[in-house]
């Protein structure tokens, strides 16, 4: 893998902060025409889960996208060289349709704290906010939840719509909480959902140049405006995070955390 599709660490950094990490109009038009034909044609068949994903799709022009270089690149910062496919979905919300999907995180069942699947939305056509586009909430992939059981709140402060040109893409912790939004055009809205599973242990996959770059900390201590007065509970669960991936068992920021795991068990003797 060459480098220079690989993430800087700073990017790694913004996706441990946020849970997702975005990259507008990379994908060539006519790429984005063929899969968005695809996708029109129910075309993509679901696959057994746990399969290699190399070994999917070879003639479609869905594989082409995420064969792109900048695409291998991220997904192997991620997940490694040879991730499993876990499943997709072609995301449909038709002409006209006026309900919000609940807000929600995808199939978790999980208990895990560190390890993480990616979901990687790719949208291949043109989408403007009157068509809605996936809302996702920056941040919230700590605070596991299992599916819907936030579907009674309606908006956050700081929720991202995904308003995009064609090719954009996002790549994203299996945690976010997101929905998808209503479609008030006149046309269908499609986008791509895949998740993929690492099969290798994800520990300094990225390009590391830049791990011990000065504003790491400065990228990780940065707060989400929902979070109230939580932030720093946050900021504990990234620099978990950074120490999983980086392997840096002694990684902190401000104290926050090498101050809690201050247990001394030496006992002094009264004389
Ligand atoms: O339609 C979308 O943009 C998102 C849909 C979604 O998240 C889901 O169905 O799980
Ligand atoms: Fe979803």
């Amino acid at each position: 893998m060459d480098k220079k599709y690989l993430l800087t660490s700073r990017q790694m950094a913004q996706f441990v902060n946020d849970g997702f990490l975005r990259f507008d109009e990379r994908v060539p038009d006519d790429l984005n025409r063929a899969a968005g034909a695809e996708m029109e044609q129910g075309l993509l068949d679901v696959e057994p889960m746990g399969v290699p994903f190399r070994n999917l799709w070879k003639d479609r022009a869905i594989k082409k996208v995420f064969s792109l270089p900048e695409v291998q690149g991220i997904v192997h910062s991620l997940v490694g060289p040879d991730p499993q496919y876990d499943h997709h979905a072609v995301h449909i919300v038709n002409a006209g349709h006026l309900i919000g999907q609940a807000w929600h995180a995808d199939a978790i069942i999980d208990t895990r704290r560190t390890h993480f699947d990616i979901q990687l939305f790719y949208y291949p056509h043109d989408t403007p906010r009157e068509m809605g586009g996936t809302m996702f909430l920056p941040g919230s992939h700590f605070r596991r939840i299992s599916e819907t059981d936030i579907a009674r709140y309606q908006n956050f402060v700081g929720q991202v719509p995904m308003v995009c040109k064609a090719g954009t893409f996002l790549a994203v912790h299996h945690g976010i909480w997101h929905c998808g939004q209503p479609n008030r055009t006149d046309r269908i809205r499609y986008a791509f959902k895949l998740r993929l599973n690492p099969t290798v242990r994800q520990v300094r996959l990225w390009n590391t140049e830049g791990i011990d770059d000065p504003a790491i900390p400065q990228i990780l201590n940065s707060k989400h405006k929902w979070y109230g007065n939580e932030g720093r509970i946050e900021v504990v669960n990234r620099i978990k995070f950074w120490r999983f991936l980086t392997g840096n068992e002694r990684f902190d920021v401000l104290h926050l955390l090498s101050r809690i795991e201050n247990e001394p068990q030496r006992e002094l003797q009264a004389v």
